[in-house]
């Protein structure tokens, strides 16, 4: 992997069971992806990012697989899925799989036959461990850590078949894989190989340094008040991770051309992401990094805290300087795992949804880095109106729910306040088409309603609109094409105490771009001087400001020369 043309490139992750439904069960497939390929030409971007289609149980929504090389009936066939990759290379796009290897499902025939007994050939694939020293096996409080699981309850399931424990950092149906075991590793880079062999273009790698872990497992430490400690300090970032990053790239990509992985790394640091994605070190090009979308989280999770644009900017400003010499960034408002930008940074008010969603993009796309578009983000979809607990389908919310209500004494409406608002259900409701009753998504009952907005908020209106937030995410994409100070430019940031203004300049050789986004819904001045008779490239208003003074939720790019 010597070209980085990812460097100019914009990826749009697709979440299969919310994209469109081709035959009438609710749930989204691969034909209906395939039947909307030219929706991803026009919008112009260069690669695809499937969420997971392989066979699964469907714990977490494909999250948990049971076979890596095969695709899930629900969703279509191995022959569908070879339509798809020649139809997508057929425009120009890229096709990227979601590899999840930290953990595989508890269906999978590798952990069937590790669970199966103690001296089963592949016991050690994953993580069994006795109770506690001295405590009755199975009994409350036995579990050989302390440890919670992402989704709430103990990371440690007990099997009454063999006594012991296996550790699952996720749900119980996703027990961890040991990657202490050099047979693991070869099964994972195998089958990686086939995928490319069958021709597609790279990997997006869940929660990929979490894969080593401290083989003794310490205890991590109790926060007053949750039930479970936090045991990531034993897996996040863990000591044999880089060693096992580099075996993959020699095992896997070596030798291989126009490829892309972007690893996905929760609580990642900016000087471990530098030794991630230096290309000396051949490991990953890009990782997705998690400080600018926990800025609005506090110490106690069930409190929200409002957006502080002085923290966002010192962060993403941090990985911009961190980045800058060797490695390279993403860039993401949005997955399948957070709640709508729009209505999270922005302000999906009638309103202002529509200059907000594109100022929010155009802050995004001008970052120096590669940007993931998430399936919807292009039109400025909003998170949807839920209610009561009954109206969440995520594993996450129901289990944290549950952690926080029965055993933490929380209110239910503290905790459901906070699950409206940020809650991975807002990402998954399907995409919205047309304003037809399901919004085009399914003739048949959706597995999640779709939003009522659909009627105003869909793709068939927008494309027939050229002032709407997808042609306005198209000409953000088109001038990474035109302008190579976009791809390639440094970056300065401006204004770092402004809590309205967003404010930066992109340079490269003798051409300078200014970007200014007004993160408020009042007008505000940049105190920024020089600009005068700079060429205007594009503003989100039908009015360009005056004197660098920003309408609500304006955005602006200047051009001068240097
Ligand atoms: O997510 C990793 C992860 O850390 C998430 O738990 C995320 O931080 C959290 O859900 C935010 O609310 C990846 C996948 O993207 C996610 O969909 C999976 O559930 C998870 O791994 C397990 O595979």
């Amino acid at each position: 992997m010597t070209d980085s043309w990812w460097k100019k490139s914009v990826v749009y992750q697709i979440y299969p069971r919310s994209f469109a439904d081709s035959d009438g069960d609710g749930m989204g497939d691969l034909r209906g992806i395939i039947a909307h390929l030219d929706h991803l030409a026009e919008l112009g971007v260069d690669v695809l990012w499937l969420s997971p289609v392989y066979p699964s149980p469907q714990d977490d929504n494909g999250y948990d697989i049971s076979d890596y090389q095969d695709i899930e009936p629900l969703f279509g066939d191995l022959a569908t899925f070879d339509e798809l990759l020649s139809g997508a290379h057929a425009r120009g796009m890229k096709i990227i799989m979601d590899l999840v290897v930290n953990h595989s499902s508890d269906e999978h025939p590798w952990f069937v036959e590790s669970r199966s007994s103690k001296d089963s050939p592949k016991r050690d694939w994953y993580w069994w461990r006795p109770a506690r020293d001295g405590m009755q096996p199975g009994a409350p409080g036995a579990e050989p850590t302390n440890w919670g699981s992402v989704f709430g309850g103990s990371s440690w399931e007990f099997d009454e078949k063999t006594g012991e424990y296996y550790l699952h950092l996720f749900s119980r149906k996703q027990p961890d894989l040991n990657w202490e075991n050099p047979a693991v590793r070869q099964a994972v880079y195998d089958m990686m190989r086939w995928w490319l062999d069958r021709g597609v273009d790279g990997f997006r790698m869940d929660v990929i340094n979490m894969i080593s872990k401290d083989v003794s497992l310490p205890d991590g430490r109790l926060n007053a008040g949750s039930a479970y400690a936090d045991g990531s300090a034993a897996f996040i970032g863990g000591p044999r991770l880089h060693e096992f990053l580099q075996e993959m790239h020699r095992e896997v990509f070596e030798g291989r051309d126009g490829l892309l992985t972007v690893g996905e790394m929760p609580g990642v640091t900016v000087d471990e992401a530098i030794l991630h994605t230096d290309p000396d070190r051949h490991e990953v090009d890009m990782v997705f990094q998690f400080d600018h979308v926990w800025v609005d989280r506090g110490p106690d999770p069930w409190r929200l805290l409002p957006l502080q644009l002085t923290q966002l900017k010192a962060i993403l400003g941090r990985w911009q300087a961190g980045l800058a010499e060797a490695g390279w960034n993403s860039l993401y408002w949005n997955n399948h795992d957070q709640p709508r930008v729009v209505s999270r940074y922005g302000d999906d008010s009638p309103a202002h949804r529509v200059a907000s969603a594109k100022m929010l993009g155009t802050v995004l796309h001008l970052h120096r880095g590669t940007p993931y578009v998430y399936q919807g983000e292009e039109l400025g979809m909003t998170n949807y109106p839920f209610g009561g607990i009954g109206d969440f389908r995520d594993i996450e919310a129901l289990g944290q729910y549950r952690q926080a209500v029965e055993l933490e004494g929380r209110t239910p409406e503290e905790v459901l306040t906070v699950l409206r608002a940020r809650g991975r259900d807002n990402a998954r409701t399907p995409m919205q088409w047309d304003d037809s009753p399901n919004g085009g998504f399914t003739t048949g009952t959706p597995w999640l309603p779709v939003n009522p907005n659909h009627r105003e908020i869909n793709a068939k209106a927008q494309r027939a609109d050229p002032d709407s937030v997808f042609h306005y995410y198209r000409r953000l994409i088109e001038l990474r094409k035109t302008e190579p100070a976009v791809a390639g430019g440094d970056f300065t940031m401006l204004l770092p105490d402004d809590e309205r203004l967003y404010a930066f300049t992109r340079r490269l050789g003798g051409t300078e771009l200014l970007v200014i986004g007004n993160f408020s819904g009042v007008e505000a001045h940049a105190p920024i001087d020089g600009w005068d008779g700079a060429e205007l490239v594009l503003t989100n208003l039908d009015e360009a400001p005056k004197d660098l003074t920003l309408a609500p939720w304006q955005a602006v790019i200047y051009r001068r020369s240097v």
